[in-house]
């Protein structure tokens, strides 16, 4: 077969081969294959050293006319198979924008901060601050400016969560009011301030204690503050909290911090106060505590008791939230199972 017939052959054979190809590893492979240096190609050109002079123009330019028409058909299939490729992969990874999106759940503050931010609502709107404070806290502001010196019975009343002989966890928010009362500056007008936060007891577990709970205190101390003010704000609290139809009484009791004090109870949102099982069939339900500040309490932070006087009260989010919603175990509230908590959505 002469030189020509040869470049036929292998141009034929090549641009099938090419075209067949179906990737591009393929095709490389075929363009090393044929026009590397150990290629027919090169071979052919090589040869032409034994052609006669005249002849090896001709077979020649041939021979590169054919090398070029392989090597196009190279780079066009190529070509093609990267187009091929890349509409597969387009196809592969297409994403439909127009299917629904998957729902993302909405969070909600928990039912304790529901009940907290309702109190705080009501008494930011009466012109109170509300105050946070440690819950790592020292003896001092904890007991002993509270009315309660080491020697103090009531001390056994409340078991404590001691961290060294004088820094423990807070038991009652007490202590916020006590450093911001010791702080305050009476020229600027009178204190009136609420502390909610979380306390702790060393109780055990069950129904209805938690070592860890809420309490919301309240604090007012001016000149001429009687007791009257103090059934007013009760009255306006219960009534934000249970409803405007109820009614409160309140009951001699007893704290350290206090004097005179009172337990307040709250006539029965479910029954409006005939009896029922809520109320234990008394009409009333106990909510809070209450009662003039002590004037030792006054005294130790440097508040004359002479001029100046004062009502405070407690509450337990805690029990106002089991009470509101009939749960009833403390527990419940710090499990943190969503299909509890999301009982109580503010949606509506
Ligand atoms: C200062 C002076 C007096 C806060 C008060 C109560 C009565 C009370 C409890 C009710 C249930 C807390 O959540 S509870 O466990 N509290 O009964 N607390 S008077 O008296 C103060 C506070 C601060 C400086």
């Amino acid at each position: 077969m002469n030189l020509k017939d040869k470049l036929e052959q292998l141009k034929e054979n090549s641009l099938s081969e090419i075209k067949s190809a179906s990737d591009t590893k393929k095709i490389n492979d075929i363009r090393v294959h044929v026009l590397g240096k150990k290629g027919p190609i090169t071979e052919v050109l090589r040869g032409m050293r034994d052609l006669p002079a005249d002849e090896r123009p001709k077979v020649g330019s041939f021979a590169n006319k054919v090398r070029d028409e392989i090597s196009e058909a190279i780079t066009q299939r190529r070509d093609e198979l990267e187009i091929a490729k890349t509409a597969d992969k387009l196809e592969q990874e297409k994403i439909d924008v127009t299917l629904p999106g998957v729902p993302v759940k909405q969070g909600q503050p928990h039912v304790l901060e529901q009940v907290i931010d309702q109190i705080e609502k009501l008494f930011l709107g009466m012109g109170y601050q509300v105050v946070d404070g440690p819950e790592v806290e020292e003896d001092h502001y904890n007991f002993e400016m509270l009315n309660l010196p080491k020697d103090h019975p009531a001390r056994d009343m409340q078991d404590t969560f001691y961290i060294t002989n004088s820094i423990l966890m807070r038991t009652q928010t007490s202590p916020v009011q006590a450093r911001t009362m010791e702080k305050h500056d009476f020229s600027q007008g009178p204190l009136k301030m609420i502390s909610p936060g979380k306390v702790y007891r060393r109780d055990t577990d069950d129904a209805t204690h938690s070592h860890q709970f809420h309490q919301v205190e309240g604090l007012v101390i001016d000149k001429h503050i009687t007791m009257a003010d103090l059934k007013g704000t009760l009255q306006q609290l219960a009534k934000n909290l249970f409803g405007e139809e109820r009614e409160i009484r309140m009951r001699p009791s007893y704290f350290p911090f206090t004097e005179p004090s009172a337990e307040v109870d709250v006539s029965c949102f479910k029954c409006g106060g005939k009896g029922c099982a809520v109320c234990k069939y008394t009409g009333w339900i106990e909510t809070l505590g209450a009662g003039m500040v002590h004037p030792n309490v006054l005294k130790m932070a440097g508040i004359d008791p002479e001029i100046y006087g004062g009502f405070a009260f407690g509450l337990g989010p805690d029990r106002f939230a089991m009470l509101k919603y009939g749960v009833n175990d403390i527990r419940e509230f710090y499990l943190n199972d969503v299909r509890f908590l999301e009982q109580f959505s503010q949606k509506g």
